[in-house]
């Protein structure tokens, strides 16, 4: 196995002027000159002490030098650990806590909240997003290191951290082997090459952003037209001169929404993926009917990378998933027994293979109780396996809402919820929304009259990130409880269906 700092130097080597990163409004960024950046950043890395196994956390923009970044904590043998920039102070209190990084890379502008952090154990460096942060000056100046650590498949190459069903955020912690397996799958079932232009715009903080679309463009040699945020109409105007789009689900709703989407504009793209969330079947149908594309949807998740995909050549099917990745086994199983079920009946998602992270970061017995005895790692996606051989996700057994791309555990955000005055319990759920797909919504039952649902969404500002907070609070007198006591979410999530569709109340 060849890491993806690897695979990417190699490509580099065969490169060299090409462009790597191409952005609005600033010079490009050919790969010669990404590989002289890596090898730079990874030179200050060693002389800030990082060695091999040390965690790098960074809650950083996107940008080229944040990937450069990244690859040069693989070159030295650290362990990356990027963190959304919508985390609040108190968030990342936790993960520093958890993850006892070695260096904590923040933007500029934030150096002074950080500052605080600093000690004899942890390094405090900035990054921004215009090349600029003590990080960048400290490159400039360092001793660039062209030789790397060598590691393993199993070797530790990041942690991402995905928020729990019990409220406390687990770090998965994701080798080497994980993300070279899964790039070199992709590339070959997407036939992802150095021809490619990939429209990137995506957080690269999260799988889908950094393990699948950045490391298949560092690898393939492909040039990244890179954003900072997505915009319909700024993607639309470049697709003439890309091939790729990759994107969640609320990519594809704005898209349609745009009266520009049409087969001339999309002419010269080769493909679009959706993943990360359920694409809805009729906007599927609808974007091959204004564009003559058909998206072809994929499955993962953070503990997995990819995991299925629809197929390149082949029926790409609205609401199917496709078959698994080379070297990947699904299976449906019993939710209480683990046994397998028979083809069309529906179960838990399990999932065993190469891409199968290693486990979360010092939570040992939270590892064992996701794995089977045989290896297989549960997702707590329920699923079913068609006589055609596609796998479709028909829901979640886990309690957990995704808005837009973005996990949210509705029990962290219960916690924070039920820990301001005024608040007996509440209950959080994900309710059908035109442009997040789901929507973050908490149903709370007050204490006294004085409490209202604008002060209560105001009061989780410094707590949870803003992906988090309910876009709407709903006041109530109890929550709806079966015999055994437990809070009713299916029916709350009935009782509401048409907030946000403008057809409930
Ligand atoms: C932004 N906001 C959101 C939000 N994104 N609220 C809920 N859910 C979201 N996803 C809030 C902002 O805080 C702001 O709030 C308001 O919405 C508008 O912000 P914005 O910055 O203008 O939003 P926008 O840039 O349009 O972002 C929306 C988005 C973005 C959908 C384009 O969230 C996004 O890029 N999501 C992708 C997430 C992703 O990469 N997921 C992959 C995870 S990996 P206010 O109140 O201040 O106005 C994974 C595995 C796999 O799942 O299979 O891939
Ligand atoms: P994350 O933990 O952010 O990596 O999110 C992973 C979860 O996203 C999975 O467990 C699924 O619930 C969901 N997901 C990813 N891709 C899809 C998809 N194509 N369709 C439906 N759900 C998806």
């Amino acid at each position: 196995m060849q890491t993806i700092h690897e695979q990417f130097v190699q490509t580099a080597e065969v490169m060299q002027g090409k462009t790597l990163f191409e952005r609005p409004d600033q010079a490009d960024i050919s790969f010669a000159r990404m590989r002289d950046m890596v090898e730079r950043l990874a030179g200050a890395l060693t002389a800030l002490g990082v060695a091999p196994g040390d965690r790098v956390a960074v809650q950083v923009e996107k940008s080229p030098e944040a990937i450069a970044l990244y690859l040069a904590v693989l070159q030295v043998g650290a362990i990356f650990l990027p963190l959304n920039t919508a985390y609040t102070g108190a968030e990342i209190d936790y993960f520093i806590g958890d993850a006892a990084p070695r260096l904590f890379v923040c933007d500029p502008a934030q150096a002074q909240a950080h500052a605080h952090r600093a000690s004899a154990t942890l390094a405090v460096e900035t990054l921004g997003a215009f090349a600029d942060g003590s990080l960048m000056e400290r490159a400039a100046q360092a001793e660039p290191r062209a030789d790397r650590h060598p590691c393993a498949p199993q070797d530790r190459a990041a942690i991402l951290y995905t928020s729990g069903t019990t409220g406390r955020s687990k770090g998965a912690v994701l080798t080497h082997g994980n993300l070279a397996s899964n790039t070199e799958a992709l590339l070959d079932c997407w036939r992802f090459t150095a021809d490619d232009r990939l429209i990137h715009a995506l957080p690269i903080f999260h799988t889908h952003g950094l393990f699948v679309a950045a490391n298949m463009a560092l690898v393939a040699g492909a040039t990244m037209i890179f954003l900072t945020r997505f915009d319909a109409e700024e993607a639309i105007g470049l697709m003439e001169r890309a091939t790729v789009l990759m994107g969640v689900p609320t990519f594809y709703t704005r898209l349609l929404k745009s009266s520009s989407l049409n087969r001339e504009t999309t002419g010269g793209m080769r493909l679009f993926v959706s993943g990360s969330a359920p694409l809805l079947a009729e906007d599927h149908r609808a974007f091959t009917e204004r564009t003559g594309h058909k998206i072809l949807e994929r499955y993962g998740m953070t503990e997995t990378c990819m995991i299925a995909s629809n197929p390149y050549e082949g029926d790409r099917i609205p609401g199917a998933v496709g078959m698994a990745l080379p070297g990947i086994s699904i299976r449906i199983a019993d939710r209480d027994t683990g046994a397998e079920l028979p083809q069309g009946e529906i179960g838990l998602i399990e999932v065993k293979g190469p891409n199968v992270f290693e486990g979360y970061w010092n939570m040992p017995e939270k590892t064992a109780s996701e794995f089977r005895d045989d290896g297989f790692f549960i997702t707590g996606d329920l699923g079913m396996i068609g006589p055609d051989g596609y796998l479709r996700i028909v829901g979640r057994d886990k309690d957990l809402v995704i808005s837009g791309g973005y996990n949210v555990y509705p029990k962290e955000v219960e916690q924070a919820i039920d820990g301001l005055p005024g608040v007996m319990e509440s209950a959080v759920i994900g309710l059908p929304h035109p442009d997040l797909g789901e929507a973050v919504t908490a149903i709370v039952v007050p204490r006294s009259d004085d409490l209202d649902p604008d002060s209560i969404r105001a009061a989780l500002a410094d707590s949870l990130a803003r992906f988090k907070q309910p876009k709407r609070v709903i006041l109530a007198e109890a929550l709806p409880r079966n015999v055994m006591g437990k809070v009713q979410k299916a029916e709350l999530r009935k009782t509401h269906a048409g907030l946000y569709l403008g057809t409930g109340a």
